[in-house]
């Protein structure tokens, strides 16, 4: 148990990430089913829509979930007010400073865990009342900042007390060990939940992600002060492009408009919008999501116990200082 498992009342300390369109009541309820916390995104989605997975998500699990708040949604006092109603106990932003909501939020009794991409704005949602913070370096998949994960968490752990939450590249127990040894206490992760079983994502998106290598997805949309991680296909190329050229950004996004639904409903996997993390490459087979989470902790454990024995028995590591030199 630590502080995530304890505020969240949650086994493993892992999130799933809100990935607009893709993260609905199905993979929510699988990943808290699984032991970890399932977050319906409703980001893109109407307020009916949100009640409605809110409704079907409990007739799934009896387990803690959350809601993802995309800050950019213009219904988004509604989405709030549907959140408000339903008695949500466990609300996540992303894409913005969530700081003007955060004392409503509070005041209805909701862990407000935002997502965030720099310690500056750690520091701010701290000061306005958030319980928790989840760091999310460039690797990840979708709208990213730029900063890594790597250089990203230690910072933020030195800036805020609220537990910190790594997210961005993290798709195995190596990534879990990892991000516990840079100070966080919680992982994030999307990517590697996209290819749950119980994800109700178009199969090519599954199988697209499944052939992903490192380096094949790419951030589009700088250009529009919206970069967006994807992977590298025909919309990627042409916005890229368009980018270039100093093409009026409105045009780009009209291009982009309804590119998300058509990746993930339609599997058109040229010109829909395919967000991946960078992570895809080491992602390999369709699982359960409570396999994933159970596999992911297991691994963690392994390589946090194999490669400790190198700094318990380090001689010149041991603190005393060099002795070779
Ligand atoms: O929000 C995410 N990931 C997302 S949101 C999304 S839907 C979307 N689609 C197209 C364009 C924009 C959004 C897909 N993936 N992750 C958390 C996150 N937040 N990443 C980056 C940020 C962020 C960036 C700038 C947060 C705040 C910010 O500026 C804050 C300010 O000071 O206003």
């Amino acid at each position: 148990m630590n502080r995530v498992t304890e505020l969240l009342n949650i086994e493993y300390p892992i999130i799933q990430g809100a990935m607009a369109r893709i993260a609905d009541s199905s993979l929510a309820a699988a990943v808290s089913n699984g032991g970890g916390l399932g977050i319906i995104a409703s980001g893109g989605e109407s307020k009916e829509w949100l009640s409605n997975e809110i409704d079907k998500v409990r007739t799934l699990t009896d387990k803690p979930f959350g809601v993802n708040l995309m800050l950019l949604s213009p219904n988004l006092e509604e989405l709030i007010e549907v959140i408000f109603e339903k008695k949500v106990r466990i609300v996540t932003t992303g894409a913005g400073n969530p700081g003007k909501y955060i004392k409503a939020l509070k005041e209805h009794n909701i862990i407000v865990v935002p997502v965030i991409a720099s310690v500056a704005l750690g520091i701010r949602v701290e000061r306005a009342g958030a319980d928790m913070v989840v760091g999310e370096g460039l690797e990840a998949g979708g709208h990213i900042g730029d900063i890594t994960t790597m250089a990203l968490i230690p910072q933020l752990k030195d800036a805020v007390s609220i537990p910190v939450v790594a997210a961005g590249g993290i798709g195995d127990g190596r990534g879990v060990a990892a991000a516990f040894m840079l100070g966080a206490e919680g992982v994030q992760v999307g990517t590697r939940f996209v290819v749950a079983e119980e994800c109700t994502v178009h199969e090519s998106y599954k199988q697209a992600i499944i052939k992903a290598k490192d380096s094949d997805t790419v951030a589009t949309g700088r250009s529009t002060g919206h970069p967006v991680r994807v992977l590298k296909n025909r919309l990627s190329k042409e916005v890229l492009t368009m980018e270039k050229n100093m093409t009026d950004p409105n045009e780009i996004a009209e291009l982009c408009t309804g590119r998300l639904y058509d990746a993930v409903k339609k599997g058109d996997m040229e010109m829909g919008s395919v967000m991946s993390g960078q992570i895809a490459g080491l992602v390999k087979q369709i699982q359960p999501a409570k396999e994933i989470i159970r596999e992911m902790f297991k691994e963690a454990k392994e390589v946090y116990e194999s490669n400790s024995a190198f700094f318990r028995t380090g001689g010149s590591i041991s603190g005393d200082g060099p002795k070779s030199l």
